[in-house]
């Protein structure tokens, strides 16, 4: 199961520019003895001095205030997407997506990122519809900005600005990428989201946690929980045959003393659809968290679990690395015993999620990852790929990651 798809290693011999550290991923999933519709259980949050935001949103913005909790499970956070609220949900503004020289920039437009009707839509679109193909080759994408609004949130992988050019051109897909990091992060729980994954070749959706702070260190001593994420491919499989589209996720764990030691294949799970895909219905994909481990669930059937015996270090047989243990002292559960706030993106493409070895059954996959010009090769075969993702039906919403709702309950004090 565990595939090099998910490697995050970036291959030098493929770089045009500087080694990356790559942190794209997502997804948790939980079950569920909690009703859908727990809205008894919602504690209200605490007022005092606090501003506490709108009635589909239990949470206090500004500083992260959670709910006093006086019984359990406590609700603590629940977003229906009834309005985008931009005191808790903040957008990345970024070329440089998640250090895998993925396809699309991060954009903050109602284009890209809108709730519609209670659902939250991230629908990537065409750069060139908004610009003009000829910005691809010869234009300039400044994303620097000046105003609290507006200003690049990651310069990393140069995502604050890229100048095109024939061989390296601006990333051709605009897209959307939500983080909590002001409004909402947490430490242990349940999560429980509600969400319609992408179709459409090429897509990569990830809903997926990533530390407040660094307590261990730069990714992915850190860690990284990756809740849900997918291909939206119509038609892919494996070196073995097996699905790898949009009938397919996976839930994975992200942790390792240093990018190279990342040891995410002793905590990865996936799933294939019992019928149909992720992509043509809602699912509930569910995420439980403790001091002892962490469970991931789609429609309450377990993706993955995992309960380290000792702790992440022996997990991960790092124990016999000969690495300083960043982990050393902390909890058994290091570095997932720290605040994590949520993300949610589709992204498109890039260098690490798309093996080479894996199969497009109806035409072959249009980059490599070894091209030293992917983003090129990918816009040249996208009389291919664009229509797959239906762009002329349904206001091309088929192509976006649909979200219900997020709610996190506390389970204990
Ligand atoms: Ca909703």
């Amino acid at each position: 199961m565990a595939t090099t798809t998910h490697a995050r290693i970036f291959d030098h011999t493929t770089a045009t520019q500087s080694l990356v550290v790559a942190n794209q991923t997502s997804d948790q999933v939980s079950s569920s003895n909690t009703n859908t519709n727990t809205n008894t259980n919602v504690n209200t949050a605490s007022t005092g001095t606090t501003q506490c935001s709108g009635p589909t949103t239990v949470q206090c913005s500004g500083g992260n205030q959670l709910p006093t909790c006086t019984s359990y499970p406590c609700l603590i956070f629940h977003d229906d997407f009834e309005t985008l609220n931009h005191e808790v949900w903040e957008h990345e503004i970024t070329a440089g997506g998640g250090g895998n020289w993925e396809f699309q920039y991060y954009t903050n437009n109602r284009s890209n990122s809108y709730v519609r009707d209670g659902v939250l839509y991230i629908k990537p679109t065409l750069t060139s519809e908004h610009f003009g193909e000829e910005f691809l080759t010869h234009g300039s994408l400044e994303l620097w900005g000046s105003q609290p609004g507006d200003v690049c949130t990651g310069n990393a992988f140069y995502g604050c600005r890229r100048d095109g050019n024939p061989t390296n051109i601006i990333n051709p897909i605009q897209s959307a990428r939500l983080r909590s990091t002001r409004g909402f992060r947490f430490k242990y729980g349940k999560v429980e989201v509600e969400a319609k994954l992408p179709t459409g070749d090429w897509l990569w959706p990830a809903i997926w946690m990533l530390p407040y702070r660094n307590a261990y260190g730069q990714w992915p001593a850190s860690g990284e929980i990756d809740i849900v994420e997918s291909r939206g491919n119509l038609d892919y499989v494996d070196d073995q045959g097996q699905p790898q589209g949009v009938n397919h996720m996976g839930s994975t764990l992200h942790f390792g003393p240093n990018y190279w030691h990342n040891r995410y294949e002793t905590a990865h799970g996936e799933k294939t659809a019992a019928s149909g895909t992720f992509g043509d219905s809602f699912h509930k994909y569910g995420v439980e968290w403790d001091e002892n481990h962490i469970r991931f669930t789609v429609d309450d059937d377990e993706v993955l679990n995992v309960a380290p015996a000792e702790n992440f270090w022996k997990h991960g047989g790092l124990d016999t690395s000969g690495l300083e243990n960043p982990w050393e002292g902390a909890t058994k559960m290091a570095p997932f015993d720290q605040e994590f706030f949520l993300i949610m993106n589709v992204a498109v493409g890039g260098i690490n999620y798309f093996p080479d070895t894996f199969t497009n059954r109806n035409y072959p996959k249009p980059w490599s990852n070894k091209s030293p010009a992917a983003l090129r090769d990918f816009w040249n075969q996208h009389a291919q790929w664009y229509p797959t993702w239906n762009p002329d039906k349904n206001k091309g919403e088929d192509a976006a990651m649909q979200v219900n709702y997020i709610k996190v309950w506390k389970m204990k004090p």
